[in-house]
């Protein structure tokens, strides 16, 4: 993993390449090389890689739930799908499990676009579908979740935020509801990897009335995550609403995975950096973020886990 992210960081890497080092990684660790399982396919065919981590020691766990994580969604997002990387790695190197919870990640969700920013257009977002307007290719994956499907969400195939032709139109979203589906009376967080903004986002995203239940819970939880994330490399993550305080946008996975599955806790974290460098964040952060959202993650997680 430590390779994959080396290469991560030199130019021209290919997603192909990215999974194929993180494979090989997850062989040599035994517990895990019958965790890393398919949960479909992309528009252009590429399989959507899901990790599992069971804790240490299961016999010996009250199960506390389970956590999961996705990362690139959006194609130009580079830094989001290197953290997942390297929360992998702290999961199965020294610190081993989180707590008693049970980990899901899905390090690159739309493979597709992720290849395409490296290949032809670097600030690429959404996914690689062919629409009816030719030059006007893709759907944003965070607008095509089946929650109040629509608002702020545009309807023009051209849009860098197209919605889709309907929810769950795209190969991508399907499969990553159905494996969220299927262990959802376990999930206690979704955290949603983005860049960037440096900033802890709560639902709703498809109104501006902060009237998600829990409200208070999430804002106290964030700031937890922010104060942990904050005392490894003193870099500032704010907690704020997404529509209230960003933009109004439906479709996202955390407005989803809290209005559909009635998951207590989902955010959408906006990872490095406040806008200097934006998408093109510079190789260097990778680590040093990935270190500050590994610390904030276990510490929301401990501070769950006693609820
Ligand atoms: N940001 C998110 C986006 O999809 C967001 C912000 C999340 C808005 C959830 C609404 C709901 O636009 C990035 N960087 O993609
Ligand atoms: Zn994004």
């Amino acid at each position: 993993l430590e390779e994959a992210q080396r290469l991560l960081q030199e130019k021209g890497v290919s997603r192909e390449i990215l999974v194929e080092d993180l494979a090989t990684f997850l062989e040599d660790h035994e517990r895990l090389s019958k965790r890393l399982t398919s949960i479909g396919k992309s528009f252009e065919n590429r399989d959507l890689w899901m990790v599992h981590v069971r804790p240490n020691d299961p016999s010996d766990s009250e199960e506390a739930g389970a956590v999961w994580i996705e990362a690139g969604i959006h194609a130009r997002e580079w830094i989001s799908p290197a953290v997942a990387l390297h929360i992998l790695k702290e999961l199965v190197q020294d610190n081993g499990s989180i707590g008693n919870f049970d980990v899901y990640v899905v390090p690159m969700a739309n493979p597709d676009g992720y290849n395409y920013s490296f290949t032809s257009d670097r600030l690429w977002r959404k996914n690689r579908r062919i629409t009816s307007q030719p030059g006007c290719g893709g759907v944003d994956l965070n607008r095509n979740w089946d929650f109040h499907y629509g608002v702020g969400a545009s309807e023009n195939e051209c849009s860098e935020v197209y919605r889709g032709s309907e929810p769950f139109s795209e190969p991508e979203t399907k499969a990553l509801r159905d494996a969220m589906t299927k262990v959802k009376d376990q999930l206690k967080v979704v955290m949603s990897l983005h860049s960037y903004g440096q900033q802890l986002l709560y639902p709703w995203g498809y109104t501006k009335h902060k009237t998600a239940p829990d409200t208070s819970d999430l804002i106290a939880r964030g700031k937890v995550f922010a104060d942990a994330a904050k005392s490894v490399h003193n870099t500032v993550y704010k907690v704020v609403n997404s529509a209230g305080d960003l933009y109004k946008a439906s479709g996202a996975t955390d407005d989803w995975a809290k209005g559909v599955l009635g998951v207590k806790y989902t955010y959408t974290l906006e990872l490095r950096d406040e806008g200097m460098s934006g998408f093109n964040l510079d190789p260097s952060h990778i680590v040093p973020c990935s270190e500050e959202v590994w610390e904030g993650l276990k510490a929301l997680l401990y501070e769950i886990s006693k609820e």
